[in-house]
Order: structure tokens, then C-alpha cells, then sequence
């Protein structure tokens, strides 16, 4: 199949790489000094495997370029944008896959494909839930970092069963765990609490998704933890602490040896999805009534070290 990967940061780097060597096309689209890095050596995964990929990656998506599917793997600040410009690349709509951190995501990317020229773009997007853990070594290297699995919507009896039966195909059979799962906006948020948790405290404290399992990080991430829980009930998700509790330890685990996402936007010196995930929370629960003042507190400790670097923003 022909796919266009949207978005060359570590967790699309790490798909397209699987994808390709599971025989797919891959298009991938990266900054340009990963595009080079890969036009000169391949795409190198190191960790759970050690291999060289060679795929097609270009800094920009060309109109008319030829697409069976799409992944949209750019972090939520730049989703609109990168919907936008595939949508103006390939004028004919494709399934298109959303694995995002964060809530909200499926309005940012919608919007950018409307933008770009899809009409009804709801009908051809695929909301997931990603804790495959990659991290970013260098340009034309990133590293499979422990076990994860890919989640997708649950039969709902709509179109969208056949486009996610199709991204469940292709993901299985390129060995990256899938799973369907009824009542998604739920596993949504789930994901969003352990984001919320682990990604803004391993970004302040500079450690491995790991070290939240000993104190004193483990209060701060539990803190937190239970701010989030908050903000999902008043939204209508009951979750049980032991419940949120438990996966939050089970992320940890597995992605024990992982830096978060947030972590290495931070060192790389680029923009967090810390809005996107705590800035959320805190949103939803202020609709409420209701304040999370240790969210608000990490918020502005993340933002502070984000800006503190050099380096401009600039997309995956
Ligand atoms: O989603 C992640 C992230 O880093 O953004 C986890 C699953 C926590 C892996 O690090």
C-alpha cells in the first residue's frame, strides 16, 4: 500500500520504518535534515531491533503524490497546519490516522483538511491512541523503546468500522500491537491522564518514564494524576483512582527506559504538546468550576523550561 507518513518525529519515524520494511510505500515527510540523513544512509531503529530501512522522505508533500492512506504523526501544534497541507497534496480524501497526545485532537485535524479542501473530512479520519514508546537519537536514527500498542475505535456499526479495520491491518501486520476498543473517548482520556502525569514531570525533572515509579517523583506524578481524574469525572468519565493508578504504573513500566515526548521536545529546544494535554485538563475542568492548581503549577514550569532553550519551533 502506498502511505503517506506525515510528521518524521520519533513515534512517525518509527512507523514508517515498520511499515516500510513490512513492504508498504512510504512517503514520509520530515525536516530536512532527517530527509537527508535517510536519502544517505536509510532510516536507522535501534532497541527492541537493530536495523536499516530504506524508504522515500521528502521535506515537503508534493500535490498529486499518489496515497492510499495517511498517518498524521506531527505533534497537535502544528496538526491543523500539516491537515491542511496533505489535504492541498492530495485532493482526493484517504484514511487518515490521528495518534496524538491530547484531547481534542480529531476538531484540529478536521478543520486543517476542511482548510485544505476535503469536504466532510470526519468521514475519513481515525482517531488512535498511541503508547508506542520511540525516542529521537538523531537525524535518520530513532529508537524502539520498549513494548506499546496501538488502539483503535471499536466496531461502532458507521463507515468508519471498514478505514479502521484497514489502519488495524496494516499496523498488525507491520508488528505493532493493535487493539479495537469500545467506548474510545474514554481510552482517550485514560491516555490523556497518563500523559498528563508522566509526560509534564519527566519534562521538568529531566529523567526516563521510569524513574516515576520511585519517590519523590511518584507523589508529583500522583498528584497530578488525580488533578486529571478530577477533570475526567466532571466530564462524565468515571474512572476509579486504582483504575488510573494502575495504568498509569503499567505506561511507566513498559516505557521505563523511554524519555517522554515532552521530555525530548525539551531537549531537542521545540515547542511541547504540554497545551495540548495539561492546558486541556485544565480547560475542561475550569468549565466546571472546577481549578487544578498542581496542573497549573507544572504548566508554567514546562513552559518556562521550553523557553528557555534555543531553537525555534518548527514542525516534526
Ligand atoms: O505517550 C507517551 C509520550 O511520551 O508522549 C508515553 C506513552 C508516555 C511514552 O513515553
Amino acid at each position: 500500500m502506498q502511505i503517506v507518513v506525515y510528521g518524521g518525529g520519533a513515534v512517525g519515524s518509527l512507523f514508517a520504518a515498520r511499515l516500510a520494511r513490512a513492504g508498504h510505500s512510504i512517503l514520509l515527510i520530515a525536516r530536512p535534515d532527517h530527509v537527508r540523513a535517510i536519502a544517505e544512509r536509510g532510516l536507522r531503529v535501534e532497541g527492541t531491533t537493530e536495523e536499516s530501512v530504506r524508504l522515500t522522505a521528502a521535506s515537503e508533500i508534493a500535490t498529486g503524490s499518489g496515497a492510499e492512506a495517511a498517518l498524521l504523526t506531527v505533534k497537535t501544534f502544528d496538526l491543523a497546519d500539516a491537515a491542511r497541507r496533505l489535504a492541498r497534496a492530495l485532493p482526493t480524501p484517504v484514511p487518515t490516522l490521528l495518534p496524538q497526545n491530547g484531547l481534542g485532537v480529531e476538531t484540529l485535524a478536521e478543520e486543517g483538511l476542511a482548510a485544505g479542501g476535503w469536504r466532510a473530512p470526519a468521514d475519513w479520519t481515525v482517531r488512535a491512541v498511541s503508547t508506542v514508546p520511540a525516542t529521537w537519537i538523531a537525524p535518520g536514527v530513532v529508537r524502539a523503546a520498549g513494548t506499546g500498542e496501538l488502539l483503535l475505535p471499536g466496531p461502532s456499526g458507521t463507515g468508519k468500522d471498514a478505514l479502521v479495520g484497514r489502519f488495524e491491518r496494516l499496523f498488525a501486520g507491520a508488528g505493532i500491537p493493535t487493539r479495537l476498543v469500545p467506548e474510545f473517548d474514554r481510552e482517550v482520556w485514560r491516555k490523556a491522564l497518563v500523559n498528563a502525569a508522566i509526560n509534564p514531570v519527566t519534562a521538568v525533572r529531566g529523567v526516563p518514564n521510569g524513574r516515576l515509579m520511585d519517590e519523590p517523583l511518584r507523589s508529583e506524578a500522583l498528584g497530578l494524576l488525580r488533578e486529571a481524574l478530577a477533570a475526567a469525572r466532571a466530564n462524565g468519565f468515571d474512572f476509579s483512582e486504582s483504575e488510573a493508578v494502575r495504568d498509569l504504573e503499567r505506561i511507566a513500566r513498559a516505557t521505563a527506559t523511554n524519555r517522554s515526548s515532552m521530555l525530548q521536545d525539551i531537549e531537542r529546544g521545540r515547542p511541547t504538546e504540554i497545551d495540548a494535554i495539561s492546558g486541556e485538563l485544565l480547560r475542561r475542568a475550569g468549565a466546571h468550576g472546577l481549578d487544578l492548581p498542581l496542573t497549573r503549577k507544572i504548566i508554567a514550569e514546562v513552559q518556562r523550561r521550553a523557553t528557555g532553550r534555543a531553537g525555534r519551533p518548527q514542525p516534526s
